[in-house]
């Protein structure tokens, strides 16, 4: 059926588009500029809606279903600073490579810079951020004009899914009438059907590749990753995710252990019953345990770090891993650091990586798995699996600092570390696990082992804001029928509390376990922590909100666990604080709808206890606490 009015035809000609392209899901928050859009999407067979109130919620919303599907999510909204709201997630998308489409619609060109109203320069407005920018031309009703506008919205898909995936940014004037009113002459009944209706399919179809080495270079690789001492490290991944299979197969054939960010897809899963994960690493390595040279007997010959040898090589995947000391190591070895990314971008800002290899990572990993003629030597490798057994013992609260006799004082010892692992240990399986940026994401690095458990453990680490977690955790969840759970500190939900508007109208469930200490707990752990009172007021900055009110107001139900040493007695009942997250996870997890858990705890004892716990990792790893040193 012909469209009743040019605006109408241009609009169902790019949701049509978008369609053909695979895309399932488009994010609209209201307004007018942008009927044409909105109604064609409304109106779009095989195409859900989600309705995103404000626009930076949207965003991020789109933003993780865009990052738990791989696939490209587009957003729809008005003119104005409507479109700039979309900007802190077109940021993240930018930097963790999630794609994402924004459509912005705008005032037709003459009424820019008139002082018309809701009308600003949208024009490339988020600059660098985006792979592919157009202002659109205002809709014609010619058969040119619509391949053009076909034309442009599978080269965006394709950009933003491309390499290189990121954001786009479609910017599309309308003139009034928007809505789909019959307007008599606007749109001539002779247009060539594949202009009006697209092709079948999609009007370009696109054919995508996969970035790979040549032969000699790749035996060149396969060579050096030969070596006796080796590292594979996995850091966040980009989406859809490191294959887990691939690196395993690598892992064996090389001998190397797997040093597995929790962001990578590879610290959980089934591969972890056969491949030899590693995650405690934070706990106990520093650059002072690098340095170490290594003799040809296989022992060390070097100074004061405890006779760590240093690896030959490493072959990093992924994003910059999150843990701190782990880069600083990496650094501080001297190996080979082979940096893998197939946008052929940098992500290591130490600078001491010796090569970057340009190609698909998964599919790299399995092709080097047949060349490599290594083995590696078992000593390095069960070191890194005994420093794990060790440190994951000593977090478990196995050998604490009062002897080995598993007796801690579980009040004054349960720091918000254990938060995260109580929560991971009772997730079911499968189980799409969000974290906040700050804390959260640290404790699950640090304190969280590998485990069989299916875990798509997901965080905005492109940019690390602690803005659009709630929404970008919901967002991930639109996209799995997995069970959601969201760990996340106080400032960051105070954030984003809009965010969870989205539970009620884009009928996601979530368990949001909010880790309350009262502010920005991670400022503990910077000098700035013994300037008062500017450390207390502008910083660490406790604010007293109560989450309880918030929870009524979004439908949510509530618990609360207080976990601070002083409190007396009663978490729940009496329970221990372990115990009591642990309850209080499992009834919200087998009740039906969405549960807010508030877990009150002391950022300072809980910052000491991390300092506490790494020493005595240290002193079962390496025989002796070590020097800080590496900031
Ligand atoms: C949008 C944004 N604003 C400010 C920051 C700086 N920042 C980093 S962590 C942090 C505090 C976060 O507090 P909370 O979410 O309660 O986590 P906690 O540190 O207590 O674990 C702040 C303000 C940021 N990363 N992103
Ligand atoms: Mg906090």
């Amino acid at each position: 059926m012909t469209a009743p009015n040019r605006n109408t035809l241009w609009a169902t000609a790019i949701v049509d588009e978008l369609v053909a392209a695979g895309v399932d899901a488009v994010v609209v928050s209201p307004g007018s500029r942008s009927t044409p859009l909105t109604v064609a999407a409304a109106r779009a067979e095989d195409l859900h809606l989600f309705s995103g109130l404000d626009e930076r919620s949207a965003a991020y919303f789109a933003l993780g279903r865009a990052r738990r599907t791989g696939r490209v999510t587009p957003l729809i909204c008005t003119s104005g600073t409507a479109a700039a709201n979309y900007h802190p997630a077109v940021m993240e998308a930018d930097n963790a490579r999630v794609p994402l489409l924004a459509l912005t619609a705008d005032r037709p060109p003459e009424l820019r810079d008139s002082g018309a109203n809701q009308t600003a320069d949208q024009e490339k407005l988020y600059g660098d951020a985006v792979r592919f920018y157009k202002d659109l031309p205002e809709p014609a009703a010619n058969d040119r004009a619509l391949k053009s506008v076909r034309t442009t919205v599978a080269r965006a898909v394709a950009a933003a899914e491309g390499a290189d995936p990121g954001p786009v940014h479609l910017n599309v004037p309308f003139k009034k009438p928007l809505e789909p009113t019959p307007v008599p002459g606007d749109v001539p009944a002779d247009l060539d059907p594949a202009a009006e209706f697209g092709r079948d399919g999609g009007y370009v179809d696109v054919t995508r590749g996969t970035t790979e080495p040549a032969e000699t270079d790749l035996r060149a690789l396969a060579d050096a990753l030969s070596a006796d001492r080796g590292l594979i490290v996995a850091g966040p991944a980009d989406p859809p995710g490191l294959d887990p299979e691939a690196v395993t197969a690598l892992a064996h054939a090389t001998g190397h252990p797997i040093l597995a960010d929790p962001l990578s897809n590879l610290r959980y899963g089934g591969h972890v019953r056969v491949a030899p994960v590693i995650g405690a690493y934070d706990a106990y390595l520093s650059a002072a345990v690098a340095g170490d040279v290594s003799t040809a007997d296989g022992g060390t010959a070097g100074d004061g770090n405890a006779g760590w040898p240093d690896p030959e090589v490493v072959l990093r995947l992924g994003a910059s891993p999150t843990s701190k000391r782990l880069r600083k190591y990496l650094a501080a070895t001297g190996a080979e650091e082979y940096v893998v990314d197939p946008a052929g971008r940098w992500r290591e800002a130490e600078f001491a990586a010796t090569d970057l290899v340009v190609a698909e990572p998964s599919r790299l990993c399995a092709r080097l798995s047949r060349l490599v003629a290594g083995g590696g030597d078992p000593d390095w490798r069960r070191r890194w699996i005994e420093a794990d057994r060790a440190a994951h013992a000593v977090h478990r609260g196995e050998r604490d600092d009062g002897g080995s006799d598993g007796e801690r004082d579980e009040r004054d010892a349960f720091h918000e570390g254990d938060v995260l692992r109580v929560v991971a240990d009772e997730l079911p399986d499968p189980a799409t696990l969000f974290v906040s940026n700050s804390m959260p994401v640290r404790d699950l690095d640090r304190f969280v082992p590998p485990s069989t458990t299916n875990v798509t453990a997901l965080g905005n680490r492109g940019v690390s804001g602690i803005d659009g977690i709630v929404s970008s955790a919901l967002g991930a969840g639109s996209a799995t029928t997995d069970d959601l759970t969201l760990v996340i500190g106080d400032l960051a939900l105070y954030h984003d509390t809009n965010g969870l508007l989205a539970i009620g109208r884009c009928d996601v469930d979530v368990t949001v376990v909010v880790i309350n200490n009262d502010g920005g707990g991670i400022f503990h752990k910077l000098p700035i922590e013994s300037f008062e009172p500017e450390f207390t007021t502008q910083f660490k900055t406790p604010h007293g909100i109560d989450f309880e009110p918030m929870a009524d107001l979004h439908g949510l139900s509530y618990a609360r666990v207080d976990a601070r040493p002083e409190a007396s007695g009663a978490a729940v009942d009496g329970d221990f604080p372990a115990d009591a997250v642990a309850e209080a996870y499992r009834a919200a997890r087998d009740a039906d709808g969405s549960r807010l858990i508030e877990v009150r705890t002391d950022a300072e004892s809980s910052h000491r206890t991390r300092e506490r716990l790494r020493a005595t990792v240290e002193e079962a790893v390496h025989g002796a606490s070590l020097p800080e040193g590496d900031g």
